[in-house]
């Protein structure tokens, strides 16, 4: 195309930006915390040209990198650049769209085959002193910290067999060990899905692969203490639809859900497959934990369908937003019960609200956790939600959960604003809970945006901002963030 296409994915909030700048100094207005001291990376997809077919969304966006810097002297530094990943550099070369429809390469040019199509646009991981940008559909790109230069592809030193890594891996708190899977870890529609376990120095130790009841789309898993669980929903992929130039993903609402439950530093033959409802599916999951009884609990934010409208549409799946079904469910399961998968199945609590974008602080990856937080839309706002990021409207309500049974907290914005998913930075003080910030975007105009990081007390996000920082420039919505301590930073550079 020679234009953007003026649909919801590239308009408005949604609107390109591609600009790579760098900002120093910016005020901190209120009180920031001195533990707020670190930088705050968001992957942001954001195309640099205008796509080749007019259906395309915001998962295709070129991966952007963004850091904002809490200085420790009342200033923020803000800086995005483009992940240079094989793609960018082959489309900025000829100064046009040559990849075609998302994870699809049968529809792009010919004179790209073979070019690594990844964007490297969902999740930056930290770990190990690294920074990595992640995209389920391929490897991760190796980024430098503090340049934001891109340092190339990351395979694990060339240990990682598998040609995909997932955005959403887990770190446990104890032994700094990084949790991930890459799924379609062979090829298109592939059922292999490679389960990896990198010690806290960033080696591999061991990648085990496995087949999953059908190639779906596997975008977040968990671990427990003892366990990795591998949810399963039906958005499912074929090679032939894929061959024939149509969408990757279908929704299947017949088909059953499966969770898959090994022991974390088991073999993949111990896989346990636990049955659960039809069509279902999730983005996120808050957690999963162990309890006394050895049950395991595996909490997601779980919807009636897949949440996103290109998804659904080319699926024949019509319905409107509002008559989409969702809640923080709980699927729970006995890892040592007897039987085989067809008598094992979840059984399956609701145990908060509809929504998504779930944050935990690191130090519960695995664990019971008193409190969890979430995005939202809030029921009662008075006025037009802000349209914007890939379901066409940002989330306005920010809760506190707490998970034990008390009631919940929020935090609701004017109507036209919107938060992106926060981070949780942690707190040294016992019994504290922490901090969250997040990027607040309000429309404030036609096509006119106010940008702010906000540094919220994560006990009492309902108090409002503690501390505040304009940031001067356009953003685009991200997709997932990561909070670095600056002390790891500086540990990273030594
Ligand atoms: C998601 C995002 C993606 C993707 C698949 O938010 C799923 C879910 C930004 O890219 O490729
Ligand atoms: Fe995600």
């Amino acid at each position: 195309m020679d234009a953007f296409p003026q649909t919801m994915y590239f308009t408005g909030l949604n609107a390109p930006v591609g600009e790579e700048v760098s900002l120093t100094g910016l005020a901190v207005e209120g009180t920031l915390p001195p533990e707020v001291r670190g930088s705050f990376y968001r992957a942001v997809p954001d195309p640099a040209f205008p796509p080749k077919f007019a259906n395309d969304h915001t998962l295709s966006g070129d991966g952007m990198v963004s850091r904002l810097s809490f200085n420790g002297d009342g200033t923020a530094d803000y800086a995005i650049r483009f992940v240079e990943t094989a793609r960018h550099l082959a489309e900025k070369a000829a100064g046009r769209a040559r990849f075609g429809k998302y994870r699809n390469p049968y529809t792009d040019d010919a004179d790209v085959a073979g070019v690594d199509r990844t964007v490297a646009n969902t999740t930056p991981v930290w770990h190990a002193g690294r920074l990595l940008m992640a995209k389920e559909d391929g490897r991760p790109y190796r980024v430098d910290p503090v340049t934001l230069d891109t340092l190339g592809s990351y395979d694990f030193g060339g240990a990682l067999k598998s040609e995909t890594m997932t955005a959403h891996v887990r770190i446990d708190p104890v032994t700094k060990e990084l949790f991930f899977y890459g799924y379609e870890a062979d090829g298109l529609a592939s059922t292999k899905v490679a389960y990896c376990v990198v010690g806290p120095d960033g080696a591999l130790k061991s990648e085990q692969w496995f087949d999953a009841p059908y190639c779906a789309m596997m975008h977040d898993f968990t671990i427990s203490e003892n366990y990795a669980l591998f949810p399963i929903y039906p958005t499912t992929a074929d090679l032939e639809r894929l061959k024939a130039g149509g969408e990757h993903w279908h929704h299947e609402p017949e088909t059953v859900s499966w969770l898959g439950v090994m022991p974390r530093y088991g073999d993949v033959p111990e896989i346990r497959w636990f049955k659960g409802p039809k069509g279902v599916h999730s983005y996120h999951m808050m957690n999963a934990w162990e309890d006394a009884d050895g049950l395991l609990h595996f909490d997601a934010c779980l919807n009636s369908t897949n949440a996103f409208a290109f998804i659904r549409e080319p699926s024949g799946i019509h319905i409107q937003p509002w008559e989409m079904q969702g809640a923080l469910t709980r699927w729970t399961v006995d890892p040592k019960a007897d039987g085989g998968p067809e008598t094992l199945a979840v059984k399956e609590t609701v145990i908060g609200p509809p929504g998504d974008f779930p944050v935990i602080p690191a130090v519960r990856q695995g664990r019971p956790y008193p409190h969890g937080w979430m995005l939202t839309m809030n029921p009662e706002l008075q006025g037009p939600p802000l349209p914007g990021g890939p379901v066409g409207a940002m989330f306005n309500l920010l809760l506190r959960l707490d998970m034990r049974g008390g009631p919940p907290q929020a935090l609701a914005l004017p109507p036209l604003s919107g938060f992106n998913e926060p981070v949780h930075v942690p707190s040294a003080t016992e019994g504290h809970e922490g901090w969250l910030v997040t990027i607040v975007d309000q429309q404030i105009g036609d096509d006119r945006f106010l940008h702010q990081a906000w540094v919220l007390d994560a006990a009492n996000v309902a108090a409002g901002p503690v501390a505040k920082v304009t940031i001067p420039h356009r953003l685009r919505p991200q997709v997932h963030g990561w909070w670095v301590p600056q002390a790891e930073l500086d540990a990273a550079s030594a």
